[in-house]
């Protein structure tokens, strides 16, 4: 067993039985002219952690973790879009709408592909997913049963939404989860702030939370 110098307090895991997942490290979120910039955010901040996400991804691919990226997209007929999801509020640019990157979170899309920095290799999974949760509409569930996964270490965007929903699902599902604080963000750093306090309080009632840093420690350990 190894020991991440976690908080709320350490978490020991089993690399064998450990898998990263990185969320919706996408264009159409980090790159101005997507979804995010059409909603009215400043990428910037999410344009910042990719550095520290590519360190994570590499110690853990070092370390022979599974790994697992997300993509929030939708079918080119929009059939897996609820009306909900693409008529709320007033964006600059609705899902499936024509923008600089292509159909605004369609797969297949350039602005729906992961930025190049991290682009999966061959031999990782990659899920898209119409929802916030990538548990959701799915086969996250099953590809973690195969797996024997029972450690879930979370990256990626944004912290309190596709994040945090994922991670809220996994724990539901009996993982232990970690989040990793540096190599997550938000258009909203209240909000990024307050998802790491919610997680681990109340004796890590959601999962926990590490650096990049105390995470690849545990691993190289
Ligand atoms: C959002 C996400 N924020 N990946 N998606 O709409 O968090």
């Amino acid at each position: 067993m190894a020991l991440i110098d976690a908080r709320p307090f350490p978490l020991s895991f089993e690399p064998a039985t450990t898998a990263l997942i990185v969320i919706d490290m996408q264009r159409d979120f980090i790159e101005p002219g997507g979804f995010g910039a059409a909603l009215g955010n400043d990428v910037r901040p999410l344009q910042a952690i990719v550095p520290t996400v590519r360190r994570l991804l590499d110690g853990c691919r070092a370390a022979g973790l599974a790994v697992i990226h997300t993509r929030e997209c939708h079918e080119p007929d929009l059939s897996d879009c609820p009306p909900a999801k693409r008529d709320r509020g007033t964006p600059a640019l609705r899902i499936g709408d024509h923008g600089p990157m292509g159909r605004v979170l369609v797969a297949g899309e350039p602005g729906a592909e992961i930025v190049a920095e991290l682009t999966p290799r061959p031999g990782e999974t990659v899920i898209d997913k119409p929802g916030k949760g990538a548990f959701y509409a799915t086969g996250l569930a099953e590809i973690l049963a195969v797996l024997g996964a029972r450690t879930l270490v979370f990256a990626g965007v944004t912290t309190e939404v596709c994040v945090q929903t994922t991670m809220r699902e996994a724990n539901d599902r009996g993982f232990d989860c970690l989040l990793a604080e540096d190599a997550t963000e938000s258009y909203f750093p209240a909000f990024k702030a307050a998802t790491l306090e919610m997680i681990r309080a109340q004796g890590a009632i959601v999962g926990w939370t590490a650096t990049t840093d105390q995470i690849l420690a545990a691993l190289d350990a």
